[in-house]
């Protein structure tokens, strides 16, 4: 799991998420051992290791720490109990989120209006339950889809949302502030939502809220509480992810162009003050709101690590 969600074979941060939950699951039953003190040891090496998959998307060690949180406050008496704990917490997060993408959807749809004309960049679930939602209700019909070079995800997306029954226009990313004049609303997911509101999602998304703010067009964000950084709050910054610059050129033309660098960064950052408001699964918030989320998530604990 940890190779799949580094190639990106699993992508999209609920769902690594989810997959991180269900590896951790998985790991417990392959466990062969009497010892609880033992078990509970290779599961937090099995946790370190698949929190190294990737960096920046907080929603991986959230729900690492969610299962894990199973066998620390209560210690397991024995091997099979914890292996049952790490279940049942493991399958209580993959509902929580999956039925969170779904409320996100419900409350996002609302801030629609009739005949909207939106822009998404990427392809974020939980961004796609909104515009699906809307759709549904009537009052999204058409979609801008940048295609989200160098990996391309916006061909996910544009898949996605023209099943959805969505009429939708792909466009080079390069073209996001001419086409902003059409648009009417701009919805997006997040990797990472910092206690200052920034969020962080994949690379370009900060220049499509920059061409929304000058257009005054409306910039949201879809992101279930797990994105939440509880890190932020002690002032820590959220790492962004360099991948391989062969994704952006191929490795025949890094070979033939040595003087040539190449970079790859997969994710920027967002300021509060480009963000209208975030839907979460427990309602829609300013961004100034996010320390509100992260200490109903965390309490007090995020305040004093
Ligand atoms: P959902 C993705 O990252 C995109 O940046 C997307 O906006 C975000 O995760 C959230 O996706 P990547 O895994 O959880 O494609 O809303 O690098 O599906």
């Amino acid at each position: 799991m940890r190779e799949a969600i580094r190639d990106m074979r699993v992508r999209g941060a609920g769902r690594i998420a989810r997959a991180a939950a269900e590896a951790l699951a998985r790991a417990a039953e392959a466990f062969r051992g009497e010892d609880p003190g033992a078990f509970i040891k290779y599961m937090e090496g099995v946790a370190e290791f698949l929190r190294s998959s990737r960096p920046t998307a907080v929603s991986l060690p959230n729900a690492i720490s969610f299962v894990m949180r199973s066998l620390r406050e209560s210690p397991p008496a024995s091997v099979e109990e914890g292996k049952r704990a790490v279940r049942e917490a493991a399958s209580e997060f993959v509902v929580y989120s999956k039925n969170a993408v779904r409320v996100i959807g419900e409350l996002g749809a609302r801030r629609f209006r009739n005949g909207d004309v939106v822009m998404t960049h990427c392809h974020s679930s939980a961004a796609a339950a909104v515009l699906s939602a809307a759709h549904r209700m009537g009052k999204v019909d058409r979609v801008y889809v940048k295609e989200t070079r160098p990996r391309l995800q916006g061909l996910i997306a544009a898949r996605v949302l023209s099943d959805a029954g969505l009429d939708v226009t792909l466009i080079p990313d390069s073209a996001v502030r001419y086409f902003m004049k059409d648009v009417d609303r701009v919805i997006v997911g997040a990797d990472a939502v910092a206690a200052n509101g920034a969020v962080v999602n994949k690379v370009g998304t900060s220049v499509v809220a920059l061409a929304a703010k000058e257009a005054r067009v409306n910039f949201y964000v879809a992101a279930e509480t797990y994105k939440f950084s509880p890190r932020t709050i002690v002032g820590e910054l959220v790492p962004i992810e360099f991948r391989d610059p062969a994704e952006v050129v191929g490795s025949d033309w890094i070979a033939a162009h040595p003087k040539v660098e190449v970079l790859n960064p997969a994710f920027d950052v967002t300021p509060a003050e480009y963000i209208d408001a975030i839907i979460t699964e427990k309602g829609v918030i300013s961004p100034y709101a996010a320390p509100l989320i992260l200490m109903e998530e965390y309490g007090v604990r995020t305040w004093l690590p």
